[in-house]
């Protein structure tokens, strides 16, 4: 299935759809109040991220034609014909139970829809370093996770590029864009797949690819999960900023190379910063980096691991 599909950072000036058109899309707003809205045609999310410097951006997925918004419990809901975004929102206290019944709601809606793939999904939730039964949050979180992934038979391999962050907003935001056939999976080489990653991490594994890969019809956009300064299943230059932004677009880079030549450059990238007063250097090593740089979005987030400062997601796709 080719997708009719944009994913794009927009500024206030950019023109969000040639008139008469209509689409269906999925909007992520920084800098707001934590909340979901859904209205027709547009299903928008504001998780509880802040940026580093406002700017405006708006991260946009759109697909043409028309949406059909629903509501199912803590599930809000858009359908098109050939996609479907979704999104969970609660308290994230506890984090371990509420994981699981987002995960549950979630699949339960998505696949009653038709719609048994995610191609993407997005997790945030707050005090991710912070204790839950002698765990570390993210440790619970991936627990909930693994849970409800085996109660509904998803297998951890089949699962499709993701996003963990901590932010500074109570409340579990977990938001999928899913589809009736899977995206293909991309893993690293550089990288021990997250789900095979050894217990000293969590005592159940993270699920999720690298890296989703789907065709458009403007060719192929490879969808980037949060990737942060991990090579084989360790985190490297704990300290230095810079030195870890170096490593993940190495690993950005290594990605791309795996997932095809016909892959096009970046059309954007968030940047999770764990301390803003890292974006000079992190932005100096960007900028050696992409000649031609993409747009950039500078949040200010936690990465699952204390030592890492820096996660970069993001879209490979055509950019015109
Ligand atoms: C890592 O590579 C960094 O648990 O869903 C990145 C993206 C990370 C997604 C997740 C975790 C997740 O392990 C952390």
């Amino acid at each position: 299935m080719i997708l009719d599909f944009t994913s794009a950072l927009l500024s206030p000036d950019d023109a969000r759809a040639p008139a008469g058109e209509t689409h269906a899309c999925l909007r992520v707003l920084a800098d707001h109040p934590p909340g979901i809205h859904l209205e027709k045609d547009c299903l928008t999310i504001a998780p509880g991220l802040q940026t580093v410097a406002a700017d405006g951006l708006t991260e946009h997925w759109a697909i043409r034609g028309e949406g059909k918004p629903s509501r199912e419990g803590a599930v809000h809901l858009l359908e098109h014909e050939h996609l479907l975004f979704a999104a969970w929102h609660r308290t994230d206290d506890p984090l371990e139970a509420n994981t699981r019944d987002a995960y549950r709601d979630l699949f339960r809606a998505i696949r009653s829809r038709g719609f048994d793939y995610p191609i993407r999904i997005w997790n945030y939730f707050s005090r991710i370093h912070g204790d839950e039964c002698g765990l570390e949050r993210y440790q619970s979180f991936c627990i909930g996770r693994a849970k409800a992934l085996d109660e509904l038979d998803v297998p951890e391999e089949s699962m499709p590029a993701a996003t963990a962050i901590g932010t500074g907003a109570p409340g579990l935001f977990v938001y999928l864009i899913a589809a009736r056939e899977p995206g293909r999976a991309v893993e690293n080489p550089r990288q021990v797949s997250a789900y095979r990653y050894p217990q000293q991490y969590s005592p159940e594994s993270p699920a999720f690819a690298r890296a989703t890969r789907i065709e458009g019809t403007r060719g192929p956009l490879l969808l980037l999960s949060g990737t942060a300064s991990i090579t084989g299943h360790e985190s490297r230059h704990a300290g230095d900023c810079a030195a870890q932004a170096r490593e993940v677009l190495a690993n950005l880079d290594a990605l791309a190379a795996v997932a095809g030549d016909d892959v096009p450059p970046p059309a954007w990238l968030r940047v999770y910063l764990r301390r803003p007063e890292d974006q000079p250097a992190v932005a100096a090593v960007l900028a050696v980096h992409y000649p031609e740089p993409p747009r950039l979005q500078w949040i200010q987030g936690d990465v699952c691991r204390r030592e890492l400062l820096v996660e970069i997601e993001g879209v490979h796709a055509r950019t015109s």
